[in-house]
């Protein structure tokens, strides 16, 4: 990239500010709760000022208010790469595999986003992308007959094709190619009520798998949904009740808690809204909502599998959450109470991640005696140690958010076999393990901060691999 050209993280922020514009006028009730969202967020912040600092989410003011992910559908493995080409001119790249088959969901996914901490805090904008999975749809001639109809659409524009190719080209874009870029880009995600198929296979495929007709009879991937953050996100969900933005029944993801960990989310309900279809008839099509997330710390591989083990715990007691929220909430809550909820036993068991920071003040003048642990370090108060961000997705809570929006609430049939491999044959690229990412960030600023205070570091890493 030369200096005169935009930086990808300059184009992910123009973009997904631009998706938001786009969002917001194509679906009005999304504005509305993008202003219910700030409203809780701003009484939060005036109830709870010292949230900015005790709570990883908490962002600067005027940041907050941004989205921080959309989701796509894309039904190909040309599509998939197509999209991984333009995400990574905006610095996104496909982090974590996802196999939702295990709920039912005929798909298995990825977030691209962006992976190094400067790059999340200009922008942490991420776009979670499911690959439809033919191979799970039983009928061979639905199988083939989504297939030849999606052989015939590019989802990108020519334009923007051409673009990626002066980019390839120059390295990088200038202010002017910038800007047609974005404009260019947004355009493979727009929604566009004509289905590009009969009405009648549009009923073939959408009672083959609701997901299926989504995915094949449109156009283009379009955003099915954008999602901004709160600092309250219990706070949210009554208000989207309070206004009568019928929210699904649950708050996906782990219960309120002190410590905030992993994620939480919840959203409104996907809209019928009008189609009309190559025949000249209409309908109507349910996929499109908005969705609300408070994120928390990123948890390590054994805090993880705590996490994993508590909450299936609670399926197995309550196995449809949406017939009975009541009864979900509680076992949430009883299951969850064997989860620490006290940064420092987080720390110290080892369940999250951490960044280290040489403290300010007083200490920052004092200059600690070497060698000294880590432990030691923390206690007296040179060091301060705080939550590193999940920035990732949970697969339970996307199969609940895939399944509150489709025409569908019971599981459908479960498949466990993971296609890793097939998945990333179609990205043409591994993807990124999310947990060395947060292992690497953890043990980064442990360095930075041991040397800052100039202290070989004597004890073994923090975080077990
Ligand atoms: C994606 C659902 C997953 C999340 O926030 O977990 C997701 C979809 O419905 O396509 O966005
Ligand atoms: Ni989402």
């Amino acid at each position: 990239m030369k200096t005169s050209q935009a930086s990808p993280d300059v184009l992910r922020s123009r973009f997904a500010r631009a998706l938001s514009t786009m969002y917001k006028a194509e679906m009005p009730r999304y504005r509305e709760m993008s202003e219910l969202v700030a409203a809780v967020n701003s009484e939060t912040r005036r109830a709870h000022p010292e949230l900015g600092r005790e709570r990883a989410d908490a962002g600067e003011p005027d940041r907050l208010n941004l989205e921080r992910h959309g989701a796509i559908r894309v039904g190909t493995p040309q599509e998939l790469a197509s999209v991984r080409r333009l995400f990574a001119a905006m610095g996104m790249f496909p982090v974590g595999y996802y196999n939702l088959s295990t709920a039912g969901i005929p798909v298995h996914s990825t977030a691209f986003r962006p992976i190094d901490d400067d790059a999340l805090r200009r922008s942490p904008f991420r776009v979670f992308t499911s690959l439809l999975r033919l191979d799970l749809i039983n009928d061979a001639d639905l199988r083939e007959q989504a297939t030849k109809i999606m052989a015939r659409r590019d989802i990108l524009t020519p334009r923007c094709r051409a673009l990626l190719d002066i980019r390839d080209r120059d390295d990088g874009f200038d202010e002017t190619l910038a800007d047609e870029f974005v404009s260019e880009a947004i355009e493979t995600f727009r929604w566009r009520g004509a289905a590009a198929t009969s009405a009648e296979t549009y009923a073939r495929l959408q009672s083959a798998h609701p997901l299926l007709a989504d995915i094949v009879c449109f156009k283009g991937p379009h955003i099915n949904h954008l999602t901004l953050t709160t600092l309250d996100i219990d706070a949210a969900q009554g208000a989207l009740i309070a206004r009568d933005l019928a929210p699904k029944p649950i708050i996906e993801g782990p219960p309120r808690r002190r410590c905030p960990i992993l994620l939480r989310q919840t959203s409104f309900k996907a809209l019928a809204e009008p189609i009309s279809f190559a025949d000249g008839a209409s309908g109507l099509h349910m996929a499109r909502f908005g969705e609300i997330e408070q994120r928390g710390a990123a948890l390590t591989q054994s805090g993880r599998a705590l996490y994993d083990r508590l909450l299936r715990d609670v399926y197995a007691r309550v196995p449809l959450p949406a017939s009975d929220p009541v009864g979900f909430q509680h076992a949430l809550d009883r299951a969850f109470a064997a989860f620490p909820d006290d940064m420092d036993r987080l720390r110290r068991e080892k369940l999250a991640y951490f960044s280290y920071v040489p403290a300010g003040g007083d200490r920052a003048s004092t200059h600690a005696p070497s060698p000294r642990s880590l432990e030691d370090l923390v206690a007296s108060g040179f060091l301060r140690a705080e939550p590193i961000l999940y920035e990732d997705f949970l697969p339970v809570s996307a199969a609940g958010i895939f399944r509150s929006n489709l025409a569908e609430t019971e599981p459908g049939r479960a498949v466990e076999d993971d296609d890793r491999a097939g998945f990333e044959a179609a990205l043409g690229a591994p993807v990124v393990d999310a947990q060395a990412l947060y292992q690497e960030a953890e043990r980064r600023s442990r360095a930075t901060a041991l040397q800052a205070l100039g202290v070989d570091e004597i004890d073994p890493p923090a975080t077990e691999t």
